[in-house]
């Protein structure tokens, strides 16, 4: 899928750019954002796509790579049915993910289009401690209207974050954060052909409401990859025997343990670059811890495969965490006594929570106002019965090379789907250990 800001990062010389999402300038031809092919041929990288966002384009400048970058409120859609006022930059949460090479000099201009200060600290990368970006610590903050410039020269390579140092737990509750990728100078040994970034976060949200709140510390009701849940999360797709980067950024307020079906990912860097072969290993789940960056690669294998966080609760969107526990409990009597007051309520979670889905698909349960349903999504089998840090790897033999658009569900080989042999609860003599 193409997107206006896909549209806007692969706009070549002399073309409008938009800096914001109300806000267009014209750029002079000499002053074109350069384009990732590029960025191809100068670094010999393949250019990071970053799934439900786009890439900050920039300006050459006397030997300079410029970008700007302005902090401002946005409207964000977190699945359809869920929007909230944010805060971001240049239109979107995360920010836009800002890509270059070791050696670049790079310079950024941020302009704080909010109505309290802000800065930005450019997290894990090596650079004057006056550059840090840490307010009242490294700089002045950065007042409302104002624009500061930080510049300094690329050091290093790996996959990098930035977020604001000013009042820091608001601005970041509320989405203000984007990737910062540095491609090594010498091109990589072995050649990544899709590379992918997601940066994990999660969200107070209540039920109900339309901003964020800031000041939860464990209870959360969004869990994202890019801003987004599933199945708002668009896929990774790839062709069979491709070499997949996938980059996990963490800037929200738990671990997330990021699982891979159907293959072993190799971990193979962070914010400290791109590791010596020797420090690779073979995992098919990975914690990125807060504040922390890993890179895992693969080689793509046929079919559609889940790629999802393996803490249960953060697959699943916003849910009552303090109403008691209904499974096994009979409440057949409070549906009786509750449809006097309200015809057509259904009590759940006796056998399970997976009837919470087909209760909202019939219409049985409508949530408060802007609140996605629990679990949710449509595979060509049924419902999937997840929410938030969920997407899917799609591979296929046939897909061409740069080609990144949903191909559908995979078509499985006869004789390899899982299916039933029988309908009788009785059915087979399984052993079962005596107590
Ligand atoms: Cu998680």
């Amino acid at each position: 899928m193409t997107s206006r800001r896909d549209f806007l990062s692969y706009t070549g010389a002399g073309a409008l750019v938009a800096a914001s999402g109300t806000v267009t300038r014209e750029v002079r031809a000499k002053d074109a954002p350069r384009t990732p092919q590029t960025h191809a041929r100068q670094g010999n990288y393949t250019p990071i796509r970053t799934l439900n966002g786009w890439t900050l384009p920039y300006t050459m400048k006397n030997g300079v790579k410029e970008f700007h970058l302005v902090a401002e409120e946005i409207e964000h859609e977190f699945a359809p049915g869920s929007v909230a006022k944010c805060w971001g930059y240049n239109g979107s949460t995360p920010g836009p993910t800002i890509e270059a090479v070791e050696g670049d000099r790079v310079r950024f201009l941020v302009t704080n289009g909010l109505k309290e200060h802000t800065t930005i600290h450019w997290h894990g990368i090596l650079l004057p401690s006056g550059m840090d970006g840490v307010g009242g610590l490294s700089q002045p903050q950065i007042g409302p209207g104002e624009t500061f410039v930080y510049e300094f020269t690329l050091r290093q390579h790996g996959t990098h974050m930035y977020h604001p140092h000013a009042d820091e737990m608001t601005q970041m509750a509320v989405g203000m954060m984007g990737m910062f990728i540095i491609h090594p100078k010498q091109g990589e040994q072995v050649k990544i052909d899709r590379d992918y970034c997601f940066l994990t976060h999660n969200w107070a949200l209540h039920p109900g409401t339309y901003r964020p709140d800031p000041s939860v510390m464990v209870d959360f009701d969004l869990w994202t990859f890019n801003s987004k849940v599933f199945p708002a999360i668009d896929p990774v797709v790839a062709r069979t025997g491709e070499r997949v980067r996938v980059r996990m950024g963490n800037l929200s307020m738990w671990n997330h343990p990021i699982h891979l079906h159907g293959v072993q990912f190799w971990v193979t860097g962070s914010d400290g670059g791109r590791w010596p072969k020797s420090l690779w290993r073979p995992e098919t789940t990975e914690i990125v811890g807060v504040g922390q960056t890993r890179d895992l690669e693969f080689v793509a294998v046929p079919g559609d495969w889940a790629f999802h966080c393996h803490m249960s609760h953060h697959t699943m969107n916003a849910m009552g965490h303090e109403i008691p526990n209904s499974l096994g409990v009979d409440q057949s009597g409070i549906d009786r006594e509750i449809q006097e007051l309200l015809p057509g309520f259904i009590a759940m979670g006796k056998h399970g929570m997976a009837e919470h889905q087909e209760h909202v698909d019939m219409g049985h349960h409508s949530g408060p106002a802007n609140t996605l349903a629990m679990m949710t999504g449509k595979g060509p089998y049924g419902n999937i019965e997840m929410g938030g840090m969920f997407t899917t790897v799609k591979v296929r033999d046939d897909l061409k090379r740069g080609d990144f658009s949903d191909p559908g569900w995979y078509d499985a080989p006869t004789g390899t789907i899982a299916s039933r042999i029988s309908s009788d609860p009785n059915f087979g003599h399984p052993p079962r250990r005596k107590m």
